[in-house]
């Protein structure tokens, strides 16, 4: 096999370590002065704020918020001012690893690592045909990587089915965009939090989840209203000045009975509906039977409440209605998303300054995944299923037409399924921890068990994934690598490389080149050097449509400008720092009219019983926990701020009537699974309902495998739970808990 690795002379893992520069991998932080600060755009949340990065004599030593960077202005919550902690950490995956005969991983070279994987995949697509291997991605990679696997998964190495940790997260809207407006486009621009006079969060704990995007909202002058639409009582519900406790999974309901109450009030903008949207008629129509009296019976909210909201609703001049995880996380969050939409469309509350149907996104790089990870959408927001988007796509990366699949192949949900069932045998999974964030964590593990070979790219040997992997690929992190997010406002921003990765740990890029030459295709991509190359064909394949971005001239006037909004066509003026999509009310179909979607309300998928009288929510428990942990877990002041051990909020009222103190360790089970955690008696939750933050891996032993059927997005908010205090001698038996002490 030709490859560039056996071109060189002498054994690979010498010639990468000693020799800098090889495969870009560059052992001298580039491009800046020993002491120079350097900013790039911080690798956790999809806000997207600029972190500084400090360096003495050649290594970054601390990270502090950008101040005059436009999205955060001088601010960073702790996860970003302890960013580069993880990195150091004494535990990175430093070598590959490769499970041996005796079940253990041991070490070995880059070399044999790269030819296991290969021969490995290509004898079982041998045996099984090309659709047999698979990837799973995410929304954490720059978006130069996210393209380099995408067209290197499916179009070199000839897989069928791929697909991005986005869809755990933003499927949901990814779909309700594009058949709402034509194309999957958050519209607006982080200054609308500043512009509103009524901004409504649905579903979304800004506070905890989005800091910065809370302080954006104190910094607005109108004396806004700030609704929160949440069955808990949040923080961000705490700090807000309406607060609505919505029965779980019944907003679809309440903002079909606002949409209702607001054409019966006749607080709709006619002459926008007229213009810009199609099908009003059946829309009215649909939502006529959704009353006041139907909406409260299935919100549990009063009447008076929810015209109080409508009321809210229509006064306000500038009203921006925001969701995140408590709508897409639905079995029916395709139709809710479009609820919202369908709400800011016939108010007239969208492309003006502080309004919108506004999506926010969850990873740092949730939008560059969306649009050009090759998984949900064919790259550039094309569909795989279009001759002429296949025929444009090919015709920028001069390929065969006929390399590019006409399906976008199968869900992370149906991936596994295809495991179980024999269909799938080999799994490479990057930059996601499956093993502990999937939905009904059981079987998604089941399935990993059965793989012939599953090869884990991360940063860490030991997440819960890798510990079940057959070939460990050390990766390097956020700030060992360049590149380019794109955050929930569509703004492109930079990453750098400001440190070098540990060992022989290898930036992403740097892997999906090594792959592609070792799997014989490299000679597809012999234009993608480097991170820039691969940015200058993403510009291209970006041309024509809704996110062109041709007019950003490379990475330095990225740079320069702190980012840059798409849409921005070549011959775009750089002087706006701030963009919002539809101010001309034309919207991305044909005929640039948006559409009113509706559907039937859908009854949840696990409703409590008798003998799981709970509902258990998930989501995130704190602002200094990222995920599953395996980065803000290994920064001491973060750790510090967290409890270390596994809890669920509890209603003080459920905790008296059984019996269960602060503090004490209970046992919670649903259908799948039996979990021990600490009782947090709290009136964030109310008597009925139980939440457990997703940072601990217990969270998905008793999730519910439900997805919505649009976006196959998983819905893990709702399940059905029973809990109970746990025994005196359970507690005995049990080492760690009695060691607590309870
Ligand atoms: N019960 C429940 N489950 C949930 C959710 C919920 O609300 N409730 N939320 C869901 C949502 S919205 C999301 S987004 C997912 C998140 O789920 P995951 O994506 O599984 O979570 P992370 O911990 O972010 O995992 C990222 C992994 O990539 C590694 N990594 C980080 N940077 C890099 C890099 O540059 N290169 C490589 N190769 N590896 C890297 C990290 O070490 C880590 O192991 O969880 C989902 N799961
Ligand atoms: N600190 C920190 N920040 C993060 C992350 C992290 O792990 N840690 N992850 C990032 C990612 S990838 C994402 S996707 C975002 C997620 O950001 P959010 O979506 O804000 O976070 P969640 O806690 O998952 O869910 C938000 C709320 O949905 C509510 N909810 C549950 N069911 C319903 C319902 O039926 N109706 C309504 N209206 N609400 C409901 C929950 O009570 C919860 O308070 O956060 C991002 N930011
Ligand atoms: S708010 Fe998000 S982007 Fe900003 S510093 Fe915190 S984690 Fe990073
Ligand atoms: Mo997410």
């Amino acid at each position: 096999m030709k490859n560039l690795f056996r071109q060189r002379s002498g054994p690979l893992t010498r010639d990468l370590t000693l020799r800098p520069g090889n495969f870009g991998l560059g052992l001298v932080p580039d491009r800046h002065k020993p002491d120079d600060t350097v900013n790039l755009v911080c690798g956790y949340c999809s806000t997207g704020c600029s972190l500084t990065v400090h360096c003495r004599d050649g290594r970054a030593v601390n990270a502090t918020p950008t101040v005059d960077y436009p999205v955060n202005r001088g601010l960073a919550c702790a996860k970003g001012w302890q960013a580069l902690a993880p990195l150091e950490a004494p535990d990175r995956a430093t070598v590959p690893l490769v499970r041996d005969g005796r079940g253990r991983l041991s070490e070995v070279d880059w070399d044999t690592a790269l030819t296991l994987f290969v021969n490995r995949f290509k004898d079982i697509q041998r045996r099984h045909g090309a659709g047999s291997v698979a990837f799973l991605s995410t929304g954490q990679l720059v978006t130069e990587e996210m393209a380099y696997l995408g067209a290197l998964a499916k179009f070199g190495m000839g897989m069928v089915h791929g697909d991005g940790n986005t869809r755990q997260c933003m499927a949901t809207a990814v779909v309700a965009y594009k058949q709402a407006f034509g194309f999957d486009a958050p519209p607006y621009t982080y200054r609308d939090l500043e512009e509103s006079d009524v901004i409504v969060l649905i579903g979304s704990n800004l506070c905890i989840a989005h800091p910065i995007l809370w302080q954006r909202i104190g910094r607005n002058s109108h004396q806004p209203e700030i609704v929160v639409v949440d069955p808990r009582r949040t923080e961000t519900a705490m700090a807000a000045t309406q607060h609505y406790a919505v029965a779980p999974k019944s907003d679809l309901v309440l903002f079909y009975g606002l949409a209702s109450r607001l054409i019966a009030m006749g607080c709709i903008d006619r002459d926008f509906i007229e213009a810009h949207t199609e099908s009003f008629d059946e829309f009215a129509r649909h939502v006529e039977r959704y009353t006041l009296d139907a909406a409260s019976k299935a919100t549990g909210l009063a009447v008076d409440q929810i015209q109080r909201l409508a009321d809210t609703i229509a006064g306000g001049e500038r009203v921006s209605l925001w969701w995140t995880m408590g709508v897409n996380q639905s079995h029916e969050g395709v139709a809710l998303a479009q609820a919202i939409i369908n709400l800011a469309l016939i108010t007239g509350n969208i492309g003006r300054p502080g309004t919108g149907a506004n999506s926010i996104t969850g990873q740092c790089n949730a939008m560059g995944s969306r649009l050009f990870s090759n998984t949900s959408s064919l790259m550039g927001g094309r569909d795989f299923a279009r001759q002429d988007h296949r025929r444009q796509v090919a015709e920028v990366l001069g390929l065969d037409t006929a390399r590019i699949p006409d399906t976008a192949g199968l869900a992370y949900d149906q991936i596994l399924h295809a495991i179980r069932d024999r269909a799938i045998r080999g799994l490479w999974v990057i930059a996601t921890n499956t093993a502990h964030s999937w939905i009904d964590q059981r079987n998604a593990r089941d399935a990993l068990d059965r793989l012939e070979f599953l090869v884990v790219q991360d940063l860490y040997p030991d997440t819960d994934t890798a510990r079940l992997a057959d070939l460990v690929l050390p990766a390097a992190g956020w700030a060992e690598k360049d590149g380019t997010f794109i955050n929930s406002e569509r703004r492109i921003g930079r990453v750098r490389k400001v440190r070098r990765a540990p060992g022989q740990a290898l930036a992403d890029f740097h892997i999906f080149r090594a792959v592609a030459d070792y799997w014989g295709c490299g000679d597809l991509f012999r234009t993608w050097q480097t991170p820039e190359d691969v940015f200058q064909t993403v510009k291209e394949l970006s041309r024509g449509m809704p996110c062109d971005m041709t007019g950003i001239r490379d990475y330095r006037m990225l740079d320069q400008l702190g980012g840059v909004q798409w849409p921005f066509p070549a011959g775009t003026s750089p002087g706006q720092d701030q963009r919002r999509l539809f101010e001309d009310g034309a919207f991305f179909h044909p005929h640039g009219r948006a559409r009113l979607l509706v559907a039937e309300p859908i009854a949840m998928p696990e409703p409590t019983s008798e003998s799981f009288p709970f509902l258990l929510i998930t989501g995130r428990g704190s602002s200094s926990q990222w995920h599953t942990q395996t980065r803000t877990g290994r920064s001491g002041p973060l750790r510090a701020l967290v409890p270390h051990h596994p809890y669920a909020e509890i209603s003080p009222d459920d905790a008296r009537e059984l019996g269960i103190g602060p503090g004490q360790p209970v046992v919670v089970w649903s259908r799948r699974g039996q979990i021990q955690v600490y009782a947090f008696l709290s009136h964030i939750v109310r008597p009925g309902q139980i939440f457990i933050p997703m940072h601990y891996a217990v969270a998905n032993q008793l999730t519910h495998p439900s997805f919505d059927p649009r976006s196959r997005q998983p819905a893990y908010k709702a399940c059905a739970v029973n809990v109970r205090r746990l025994g005196r001698d359970e507690a005995a038996r049990d080492p760690k808990v009695s060691s607590l002490g309870g």
